[in-house]
């Protein structure tokens, strides 16, 4: 993943506001991405190790695959602004203090149990600091959504410093993952609005992958002879 890919003269009509030169902004934009490119890496190392050692230890790979993802600028502008940061992009600080999904990562397991799994193994390292937790998997949303959301801040080391970076991580079911793609393709090509009938139906569907999910597990259980293999971690 490359974090050069923002050029200042193409954003600078998107951000006319900012009162740098473009060298400034180019700059600006590099470190944040920078930044939060490696608080990405370093987190996507720390699951793929913890995956890999389950393995080792159980045969089994918890994690099913994981993807990340940078907010573009536009997108930061945009979140600062409903935020009520004024003039964010002469702000960056207070943007970053602020934002705190500039960098994302979604970790897709195979069992809704896994996710406390994983998020617990991840949260017992001693240089991930928890910032916040949102636990939509026993209290879903609105909409039916269920996952498990930490804001992790995790150390970067640069050539002559060291920052502490926000990073978004959602834990989610495959099933889950499956519906909250497809929901979230068909509220943004209807942009946002969508009858209440389709909501209902869609949080019914919701509803059917959390049962299945369920019971998916005590099957998995059932085969593995085993109530509770991994409660240990
Ligand atoms: P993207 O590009 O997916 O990241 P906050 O971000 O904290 O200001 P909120 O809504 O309180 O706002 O945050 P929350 O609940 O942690 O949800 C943020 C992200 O979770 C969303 O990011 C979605 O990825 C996902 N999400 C939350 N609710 C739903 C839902 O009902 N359906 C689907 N499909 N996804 C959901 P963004 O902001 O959409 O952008």
């Amino acid at each position: 993943m490359s974090f050069r890919y923002y050029y200042a003269d193409k954003i600078r009509e998107k951000v006319p506001h900012y009162k740098g030169t473009d060298e400034e902004l180019q700059d600006a934009i590099d470190d944040v991405s920078l930044l939060y490119n490696s608080a990405i890496k370093e987190v996507e190392v720390k699951l793929q190790i913890l995956s890999d050692d389950f393995d080792k230890k159980h045969s089994y790979m918890p994690i099913h695959h994981i993807q990340s993802r940078l907010k573009t600028i536009e997108s930061i502008m945009e979140k600062a602004e409903r935020y009520g940061i004024e003039d964010p992009i002469n702000n960056l600080d207070v943007v970053r203090r602020e934002i705190l999904d500039i960098a994302g990562i979604r970790v897709v397991c195979n069992y809704e149990e896994d996710l406390q799994t994983m998020s617990g193994l991840l949260l017992a390292q001693e240089d991930i600091e928890l910032i916040k937790i949102k636990d939509y998997t026993n209290n879903p949303k609105e909409s039916g959504y269920r996952s498990l959301h930490l804001v992790v801040s995790v150390p970067v080391y640069l050539v002559n410093r060291k920052k502490m970076v926000p990073v978004e991580l959602q834990f989610r079911s495959i099933a889950m993952d499956a519906w909250a793609s497809l929901e979230h393709e068909l509220r943004y090509k209807n942009k946002g609005e969508l009858s209440q009938d389709i909501v209902d139906t869609l949080k019914e569907c919701a509803e059917t992958l959390h049962k299945v999910d369920e019971r998916l597990s005590k099957v998995r259980h059932q085969v593995l002879h085993d109530e509770n293999k991994y409660s240990n971690y």
